[in-house]
């Protein structure tokens, strides 16, 4: 059986969340929602994760799992939100764990962290399958934008997270803590190899001028057209390609909020004395010292 899936974009950081379900009136599942973040203010809104609740109402659907495909460094997670408002069960693939071991030391965050994947209700194996509804799925291991990355296939449909993005655009980086771009191109080959007609979902769409977004491509289009990592691409081809590429790119404008919140599978941090929450913000830790060349 193959899932209906309908996507929602986050115009601030381009993100798409995906609800994939049986049939109106039937089961789901919530794949990498959007918890609102202004910079300026510190305030979070939960603008997105409500459409997605409107619609989970209005088809009448009951929710089995919210699932994120890797611990995202450029928005925040609405997962815990989703959970509290829908139910379902909040998973992750099992490397959330070392992405947490690394960013707890980070943000210092001591003893009131658990680095263990707790903050989940399920860690998802390699290849290890899932059922909702008449919809059968398995958590494919897609590392190398970060180590903890899945693709969830489910029917006919693969929810590839940051891998590749649409053909005219590429692939995800891969100079986050934890990304190794030969582990990328060794990912998308195993997403290549999925049936030509699988339809592709993807995490962001980031479109050249004059191109409206899209959420949607499929393995056929990827094989031959991705920019980066169509079929017949050498490794060292593409390993070079992605290098110069990172060294161009600045950190993602929420990058420290995200993963703070993200390691927490959405939530925000326990409230200081005062009753107010808190994010760190560790100084001259990410991205490159400002260069003297001019
Ligand atoms: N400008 C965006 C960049 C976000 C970003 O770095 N996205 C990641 C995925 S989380 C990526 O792979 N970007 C590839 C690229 O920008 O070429 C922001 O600040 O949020
Ligand atoms: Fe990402």
């Amino acid at each position: 059986m193959n899932p209906l899936v309908e996507p929602f974009r986050d115009p601030l950081t381009s993100t798409f969340s995906h609800v994939v379900y049986d049939a109106a009136g039937g089961r789901a599942a919530i794949i990498d929602s959007v918890l609102g973040y202004d910079g300026p203010s510190a305030r979070t809104n939960t603008v997105l994760a409500d459409h997605l609740i409107d619609f989970v109402r209005r088809q009448d659907l009951s929710v089995d799992w919210i699932l994120e495909t890797h611990a995202h460094a450029d928005h925040l997670s609405a997962g815990a939100y989703l959970r509290d408002q829908l139910g379902g069960r909040l998973a992750i693939g099992r490397g959330i764990i070392g992405v947490q071991q690394h960013f707890q030391q980070l943000f210092n965050l001591g003893d009131d962290f658990i680095a263990d994947g707790r903050q989940f209700d399920h860690l998802f194996d390699a290849n290890e399958s899932f059922a909702f509804g008449g919809l059968t799925g398995y958590a494919l291991a897609t590392p190398g934008h970060t180590d903890d990355s899945l693709t969830y296939v489910i029917g006919d449909a693969a929810f590839i997270g940051d891998t590749l993005f649409a053909p005219d655009t590429g692939s995800a980086r891969c100079d986050f803590p934890g990304g190794d771009a030969r582990k990328l191109f060794a990912s998308v080959q195993t997403i290549l190899d999925l049936p030509e007609q699988t339809r592709v979902f993807l995490c962001h769409d980031y479109p050249p001028d004059g191109r409206e977004p899209a959420a949607e491509t499929s393995v056929a289009a990827q094989r031959a057209g991705n920019k980066h990592l169509r079929a017949g691409v050498a490794l060292a081809d593409f390993v070079k390609l992605r290098l110069e590429r990172d060294a161009t790119l600045a950190e993602p404008l929420l990058i420290l909020p995200a993963l703070q919140v993200n390691i927490r599978g959405g939530r925000l941090p326990e409230p200081d004395s005062n009753g107010v929450r808190y994010l760190r913000l560790p100084l001259n830790q990410l991205g490159q010292p400002a260069s003297m060349a001019g």
